[in-house]
């Protein structure tokens, strides 16, 4: 072997200091192409990437052999979304070699920070749903679950945002522009997904009717694969997402020119599919594009799943036993048809055996209960797409039926509500339903909403299958949002309690002794604050913004949509301002009002509010009046990259849905861990939050879930009659209505006047403004004391062991996919 390839493959492995310098000068001339002196930060970040990938590599054929050689029953999380953020020092963390990296580009001049700065932001998702997946992939490898994950290499990520005079503007995101060092592509795995064409039906081998799908478009999913490192490097999972390729059938043949352009068009028209990620977040559009997505990547997921399970068995009796599917929300649940057409039309397996297999091997988790995000396609459109599918839809909801009618259940009223098909107006397959009755376990996000679920959405299935619907509240991964977002914080824990903590999160309750020590308040305090001068200078470099780091950080980050109420925050922060101007001699508290979020494109009620919120800064940040003692800031672009300079940085967390509206929320979870208070509804996973910090430590306000259940039952309220009898809110809103914030266009925010008086205010927020109000208050009066701000801010870290994702995931392996742990065996520890 050539000497110089042979010190290289050394080199691969080596994790010190040293070897980690000398393969990043190999990396750099050899596959990147440039001298040390030429080299760019993202050539650095590159080069850096690639070195660290080849150290994950041998590990990761060693998971996966030792998944094949256990056949080890596997968990195949279906997402139409993974919010995955940047892997650089994710990847480092993880294998324990960040400091190491640190010291060896020190050594070459560099500065780890900005190597980390050059990596794109990988958003393959929207908000929650889509960050939920990323954290349990990092969660399954770090407990060493056989699980991978499955969705889509989109082109475009989630738009970047941008102000434009305080509107919000979409651009594209293009990650993948300097190519992307984490990911494998696989040109050699290729499954062919068909559309349109039609069914015939003929006679099998033993004179059974029996279907095929003929004169179908043809595009072939592609797989690209990154390896996913769990926690300490010892299982490294792999995360498959597909890609459309249009077939060769192009290549072959003879064109004339019509023909020749027509194909050509046809193969762009075809890769569009995966070019894209739709930017609506809990809403769907109802676009054929979408469920042409949806369709693909999961079709490709279940012929390799099914690829994958066939290499060990003849039959498919032991599928459920090898094999988890989770749905990640009803967006893969096109799936459960296929398996089905897979099993029946392809296998030639009898309908009832395929139909036990498949609902013992599908699970479905539900993320919201709002009416408008809840998929249904219209029949005649499946029907073109997807004609086979629609067929075993068909025959699905017809045995269903006849048996429940058989069984005796209910009217015909609740026949029509369990029915996959709704048929009032034009006819729609509710995904759902679907999804439910081909699961044989549907869980909700936190304890509330899968109580909701129970007596909203899901009553009539609940009442069918009582042991079906279970909870799985929502966890965040502690590496990557406390060890990795908050280095000033962690080691302070790790100095106290040890590192523990980092795999087992439950150990950080151990600090709630500290919680007196004056010393450990001084330190934690002061690593807050360290934190807020990283923030303060992120806010000086995005806006131009100077905020005080001594003032109270109150932060709402999260996508923008009016039952998460961010008008909510903003008519606080003008009564604030208000107060702030009437009480010039009072020392009042500072408060920075920290906001930060994207709102989809065509939502034109939330892009309102995201103007607003910049129209009010633009005023309150100009106001010598005020002058440090309130600033209102809105960061651009919201993304992973963003959230962990922010969170850590956090005195206050603002969770004010509407109660029953938020699922669970996650962000909650983040901020609390990293020491923040919580001002917050008792909606989704806030609920538990409270039982686990305790009601002293937890500012809850608001109208309960039951109580907004009742209100809107009895026909709502009278908005124009609380604002009529709170004096600061009436003052708030005339300001806005009068123009005082938008002298350019003083009708600007008639819409939002509208919806809150009207329009009836659906999301409460003039019902809820008091007590919010009040809630404010008793936050910033405890900023004062700030050795029992920092006593309650240190009992939130220590009890939020119980919301790591370690915890969520297990409980799924227990009780939903029956997946174990498998060790993998290292080479030389006794393969081969
Ligand atoms: C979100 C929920 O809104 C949030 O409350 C929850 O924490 C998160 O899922 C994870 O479970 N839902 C979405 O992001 C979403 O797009 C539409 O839902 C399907």
């Amino acid at each position: 072997m050539d000497a110089r390839y042979k010190s290289r493959e050394i080199e691969r492995r080596s994790l010190d200091v040293d070897g980690l310098k000398r393969s990043f000068l190999e990396w750099l001339v050899y596959s990147v192409g440039k001298d040390a002196r030429a080299a760019t930060r993202r050539d650095w970040f590159h080069t850096v990437a690639l070195a660290v990938r080849d150290r994950v590599v041998d590990r990761w054929m060693d998971t996966t052999r030792s998944y094949y050689h256990e056949d080890a029953k596997r968990v195949y999380y279906l997402s139409l979304e993974f919010l995955i953020g940047r892997l650089l020092t994710n990847s480092l963390s993880n294998l324990g070699i960040i400091n190491e990296c640190r010291q060896a580009l020190d050594r070459l001049g560099l500065s780890m920070d900005d190597v980390a700065d050059s990596e794109p932001d990988a958003a393959l998702g929207n908000g929650g749903l889509g960050r939920l997946a990323a954290c349990f992939l990092d969660s399954m490898a770090s407990q060493g679950l056989p699980g991978y994950g499955y969705g889509i290499r989109y082109e475009f990520g989630l738009f970047e945002q941008r102000f434009e005079h305080g509107w919000q503007v979409e651009y594209p995101e293009q990650w993948l522009q300097f190519g992307n060092p984490w990911e494998f592509a696989r040109p050699e795995v290729l499954y062919p997904v068909q559309f349109y064409g039609r069914v015939e039906e003929f006679r099998d081998s033993v004179g059974e009717r029996a279907y095929r799908w003929v004169d179908a478009d043809r595009v072939l999913a592609m797989a690209y694969d990154t390896p996913v490192v769990g926690y300490g490097g010892d299982t490294i999972n792999t995360l498959r997402l597909w890609s459309a390729r249009a077939t060769r059938d192009f290549n072959f043949g003879h064109f004339n020119d019509g023909a020749y352009m027509k194909a050509v068009e046809q193969k762009i028209l075809s890769e569009n599919l995966s070019r894209v990620l739709y930017p609506n977040d809990a809403t769907e559009t109802g676009k054929e594009l979408r469920f042409k997505q949806e369709y693909f990547f999961t079709s490709a997921s279940l012929q390799d799943i099914l690829r994958r399970y066939l290499q060990h068995h003849t039959s498919f009796d032991n599928l459920p036993n090898k094999a988890a599917i989770q749905l990640n929300d009803t967006h893969p649940a096109i799936g459960i048809a296929e398996l089905m057409r897979l099993l029946v039309d392809q296998h030639a397996l009898r309908w009832d055996a395929a139909w036990e297999i498949t609902r013992a091997t599908f699970a479905y988790t539900n993320h919201t209960l709002l009416p408008e995000a809840l998929e249904a396609w219209p029949v005649r459109m499946v029907e073109r797409v997807l004609p086979r599918h629609m067929q075993i839809i068909y025959e699905i909801n017809a045995k269903f039926l006849n048996r429940s009618k058989a069984r005796g259940t209910g009217d015909n009223a609740k026949l029509s509500r369990l029915s996959l098909i709704d048929e009032r107006g034009d006819r729609r397959v509710r995904m759902g339903n679907l999804a439910f009755l081909g699961s044989h376990k549907v869980n909700g996000v936190s304890a509330l909403h899968t109580d909701l679920m129970k007596q909203t959405v899901f009553a009539d299935f609940h009442e069918e299958f009582p042991d079906r619907i279970n909870n799985k509240t929502n966890g965040i991964t502690p590496r990557r949002w406390l060890k990795q977002a908050n280095p000033a914080l962690s080691e302070l824990i790790t100095s106290r309690i040890g590192e523990g903590w980092i795999s087992d999160l439950e150990q950080i309750g151990a600090l709630k002794e500290k919680a007196d020590d004056l010393v450990f308040r001084e330190e934690f305090r002061r690593a807050k604050r360290k934190n807020k001068k990283r923030l303060a200078a992120y806010i000086a470099r995005q806006t131009g913004d100077e905020v005080q780091v001594d003032s109270i950080f109150d932060v709402q980050v999260k996508r923008m949509h009016e039952y998460k109420r961010q008008l909510l925050n903003v008519l606080h922060t003008v009564a604030l301002y208000n107060e702030m101007r009437d009480n010039p001699t009072v020392s009042w508290v500072p408060v920075t009002k920290i906001f930060a979020g994207k709102a989809a494109p065509s939502y034109h009620m939330a892009k309102l509010i995201i103007k607003l919120i910049n129209d009010v800064a633009k005023v309150v940040n100009h106001d010598p009046s005020v002058h440090d003692n309130l600033k209102v800031v809105y960061l651009p672009n919201y993304n992973v990259t963003a959230a962990e300079i922010i969170i850590p940085a956090a005195d206050i967390s603002e969770q004010i849905s509407t109660a029953g509206m938020e699922a669970s929320g996650t962000g909650n979870m983040k901020l609390a861990l990293n020491g923040a208070l919580t001002i917050g509804t008792l909606d989704g996973a806030n609920v538990e939050i409270r039982e686990h910090v305790g009601p002293d430590n937890i500012f809850i306000f608001g109208m309960t879930a039951d109580e907004v259940n009742d209100l809107r039952a009895s026909g709502g309220f009278n908005p124009r009659e609380v604002i009529a009898s709170n004096p600061s809110l009436k003052r708030a809103l005339d300001m806005i209505s009068t123009g005082v914030f938008s002298p350019d266009d003083r009708n600007r925010y008639h819409p939002i006047l509208q919806a809150l008086t009207d329009g009836g205010d659906h999301f409460l927020v003039t019902a809820d403004f008091a007590d919010y109000c009040r809630a404010q208050d008793a936050a910033m009066e405890l900023y004062r004391d700030s050795e029992e701000w920092t006593r309650k801010a240190i009992l939130n870290t220590a009890s939020m062991g119980w919301f790591s994702s370690d915890r969520t995931v297990n409980e799924y392996a227990k009780e939903i996919w029956d997946v174990h742990p498998v060790k993998p065996v290292h080479e030389g520890e006794g393969f081969r």
